[in-house]
């Protein structure tokens, strides 16, 4: 099967010697650790390849242990191979991908750990799942978003809601760990075709930890969780999320503004040493519009109004509609473009122009214009949640009810006729163009597993610029999504997928 000879490499690294183990080869992925299932490969040819793996610089463990991160089977009856998996019952089993040989047929071929793929994967089948409505196979689920297709419908919101408040809380009191832990849980429970409807569903599941778990519990058992309920009752909570959601107000300035005791929008406005920037002058004065959600309509409207002021400036403009909308989401809580040009350099400049033809048109409400900082010889950054160096402006333009097909989302008794909304516009060279998109299509979490991945799996830095290869020490050229998706080793994701 394998016709790659064992050839003794000329350098190894030499160990102490364990007991019972002489020799072994330098290991090049450290980040990968394989267990071979003896049932139906038999010892000898375990061995065999185990050894194989090795010379191509695969660890291999010997015990199926925690740090186990790939389990290699030729076991075809997926059952009895589970089964066995859970007598053994690493704790980290649910993290591990349990794979077909097929996989490390693959990785051999390769020289490398090749991406887990569907096709790879060995399902674990409905025999072993516990009673009650479970789905008819669950495939291995990828602790990685960018590994899972998360469409807009959500089967599982009455447990995503609850970690979504955690998170909030959480990231309000500063506390990184739990914060990501309930982002990444949330996550995990939106890719999901199917609702869980037992704790027994969710034993096969990456990234549930215990806290998570007992909140699960609780909403399965009462229909809601009491430490989520306790946060939404809790006055500094409410004040939090209630000054967090004026634009440009973060959170750090809510908590200044909590402290001082202050807890509504009167408050602030009646306090004489308050000074709000300009930011959040807009912020109060546009309210009601840009805490409302945008609807697809409007996100559509505003499209032909940007489309028609960039192409009266340059015939060869380039726009695409980006973030959530461009995932197929029906609301929002801004609108994202990119807009550019065909030819490199002629970006330059682009913006204000832009920004200048809607001031003409009496249409801007308030704008942030930030010029470009992006420089090619200062990547890669290691700065992945920094915002990106690209031009880009923040919005409020006026929408009038007569440019939206089928009106504006607006209140019952509305009258005004128009409504203000946030647009964001950010605008990389051509050549950055689909780095860019990649980054501003969101979501967040699978923008940051996507970085992920790419660090911890393929030794690669991602950022909305670049791709940088850390093993080659070079950059990786993409004209397309596809071909960052490519680099990475990864199946493409369609961005109505990308909801994670
Ligand atoms: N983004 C980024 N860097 C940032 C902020 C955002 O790369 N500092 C990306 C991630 C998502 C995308 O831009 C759009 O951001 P949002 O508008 O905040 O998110 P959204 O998915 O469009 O959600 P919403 O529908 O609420 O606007
Ligand atoms: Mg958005």
């Amino acid at each position: 099967m394998f016709h790659t000879p064992i050839v003794p490499r000329a350098r190894k690294r030499s160990r102490p010697v364990d007991a019972g183990v002489s020799r072994r080869e330098e290991v090049k992925f450290e980040d990968v650790r394989l267990y071979l299932v003896e049932r139906k490969m038999g010892h000898s040819r375990r061995s065999f390849l185990t050894q194989l793996a090795r010379s191509k610089g695969f660890a291999v463990e010997d015990v199926l242990s925690n740090e186990v991160t790939h389990v290699v089977s030729e076991d075809s009856t997926a059952s009895s191979l589970w089964n066995w998996l859970k007598e053994c019952a690493p704790k980290n089993l649910p993290n591990m991908h349990v794979l077909d040989i097929s996989w490390f047929t693959d990785s051999m071929r390769e020289g490398r750990p090749v991406a887990v793929e569907t096709r790879h994967l060995i399902q674990d089948t409905l025999p072993t799942l516990p009673e009650g409505p479970t789905p008819t196979a669950v495939a291995t689920v990828s602790q990685y978003a960018c590994q899972r297709r998360t469409t807009t419908e959500n089967n599982n919101k009455i447990f995503t809601d609850a970690f979504e408040v955690l998170v909030e809380i959480y990231e309000f009191n500063e506390i990184e760990g739990p914060c990501l832990a309930f982002r990444r849980a949330a996550s995990v429970l939106k890719s999901l075709p199917w609702a869980v409807q037992c704790l027994g569903d969710t034993h096969n599941l990456p990234c549930l930890g215990e806290h998570t778990k007992a909140i699960m519990e609780e909403i399965l058992q009462y229909g809601r969780s009491f430490e989520v309920e306790k946060i939404l009752s809790d006055e500094r909570y409410q004040t939090l999320k209630l000054f967090t959601s004026v634009f440009g107000v973060g959170p750090k300035t809510a908590e200044k503004w909590y402290r001082r005791g202050l807890r509504s929008f009167s408050e602030i406005l009646a306090d004489r040493s308050i000074r709000l920037n300009r930011m959040q002058q807009s912020g109060f004065q546009h309210y009601g519009d840009i805490s409302r959600a945008v609807s697809k309509a409007e996100a559509l409207a505003l499209r032909n109004i940007i489309d028609e002021a960039v192409h009266a400036i340059t015939p060869d403009a380039v726009l695409a509609l980006t973030g959530g909308f461009r995932r197929g989401k029906e609301f929002g809580h801004d609108v994202d473009f990119i807009v550019t040009t065909t030819e490199m350099g002629k970006e330059e400049g682009l913006l204000p122009r832009i920004i200048d033809k809607l001031t003409k048109e009496g249409i801007l409400l308030y704008c942030d214009y930030q010029a470009s900082t992006f420089d090619i010889s200062k990547l890669p950054s290691r700065r992945f949640e920094a915002m990106d160096h690209f031009a880009k402006c923040f919005l409020i333009l006026r929408l009038e009810d007569s440019q939206v097909g089928g009106g504006l989302h607006i209140a019952e008794g509305d009258i005004r006729g128009w409504r203000a909304v946030r647009v964001d516009l950010v605008s990389p060279p051509m050549d950055r163009y689909a780095f860019a998109l990649l980054g501003w299509s969101g979501s967040r979490q699978f923008e940051r597993d996507l970085r992920r991945f790419a660090r911890m799996e393929r030794h690669m830095l991602l950022d909305n610029h670049a791709l940088y290869d850390k093993t080659k020490k070079e950059f990786l050229a993409a004209t397309t999504e596809k071909d960052i998706f490519a680099h990475l080793g990864l199946e493409y994701i369609e961005p109505w997928q990308r909801n994670a």
